[in-house]
């Protein structure tokens, strides 16, 4: 029969799991074109390890590949119950705090491959500070027509992954009110599909809502819809740095200024950022800097029985 072992922990409450034996075997090449041979050969390993009934919308997985160079500590592939992602904030310090675990690295400064980049990640204890890829605003201010909601305006960004940052919403970001949340960001990216409204010819597939914070020690408290269609219960790390980005656009950051983001369920990332040059196309780029914490909360062996219609977990 065959099995997969994994780790899995949580970040701020959002949920990272790591296969560590028994992942297919992409070969070598760039990481993006290894998320190619994945989706095309393996993509029911993706599902029998993320979607039900082992796991859930809300976890994302991670492959660890080898490098393209030996300096560096690992490369990662992150994917959820739908596909595959650029980049993953929480996932990237849950992934630290597994390869601690498993005794693979010791805290101190790493770098890990991602499909859209490198990242830096220093290891401390059950804290991990993530140097995320280049983060640019990509548009200002777009106004998308919501059916049932009327005009919404955002800022589109990269941050590792792409965002539409709503910057016009009243929502009150409460755990209470996420089954109104998940209905309303669900419509504004349909909104955004159907509209034409792209990062660089890419879906926009993350949304993502602001409020003032709960907890007065913190500057911002956000919502953030991911592309299986669960929120993210920790800040977003990508999405963060896409508001980095954003708030570095319209004056409203300062570089190395501490941005103290809360998720919708209260878990904290500590953010800032450092000017980094243009994109191709002259669009000004930060470094974000994102510090968030981890716990092992797992290990498993999944087992895969051909007998199991659902072995290969449910496939949407
Ligand atoms: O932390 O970057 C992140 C992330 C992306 C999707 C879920 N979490």
């Amino acid at each position: 029969m065959k099995t997969i072992d994994v780790i899995d922990s949580h970040t701020g409450g959002e949920p990272t799991r790591i296969i560590v034996e028994g992942g297919p075997d992409l070969g070598l090449g760039s990481l993006s074109d290894r998320v190619e041979r994945f989706r095309a050969g393996f993509d029911e390993i993706r599902s029998a390890v993320v979607n039900e009934p082992r796991g859930s919308e809300v976890v994302v997985g991670g492959l660890l590949v080898e490098p393209t160079k030996p300096e560096y500590t690992t490369g990662i592939i992150f994917f959820n119950n739908t596909g595959y992602l650029g980049m993953c904030g929480h996932g990237t310090i849950g992934l630290m705090v597994t390869l601690k675990h498993l005794g693979r690295i010791k805290d101190g400064p790493h770098v890990i491959e991602t499909p859209v980049g490198v990242v830096g990640a220093e290891l401390l204890g059950s804290r991990v500070v993530v140097q995320n890829v280049a983060s640019f605003c990509l548009h200002a201010n777009v106004e998308v027509d919501v059916p049932g909601y009327g005009a919404v305006i955002g800022d589109v960004a990269w941050g590792g992954n792409w965002f539409f940052l709503v910057k016009n919403s009243s929502e009150q970001l409460r755990v209470s009110r996420v089954e109104q949340l998940t209905h309303f960001t669900k419509q504004i990216r349909c909104a955004l599909e159907d509209q034409n409204i792209t990062g660089q010819g890419a879906v926009i597939d993350h949304i993502e809502l602001f409020d003032s914070p709960v907890d007065p020690n913190n500057q911002s408290r956000n919502f953030v819809l991911c592309p299986g269609g669960a929120y993210d219960r920790s800040p977003c790390g990508t999405g963060t740095s896409a508001k980095l980005a954003c708030l570095a656009a319209d004056g409203k950051l300062d570089p190395g200024e501490i941005w103290r983001q809360e998720s919708i369920v209260g878990s904290v990332f500590e953010c800032s950022y450092q000017p980094m040059g243009k994109t191709t196309d002259g669009i000004p780029q930060i470094c974000p800097t994102i510090i968030g914490e981890a716990f092992i909360c797992g290990e498993s062996k999944l087992m895969m029985d051909p007998a199991d219609q659902f072995c290969m977990g449910i496939r949407k």
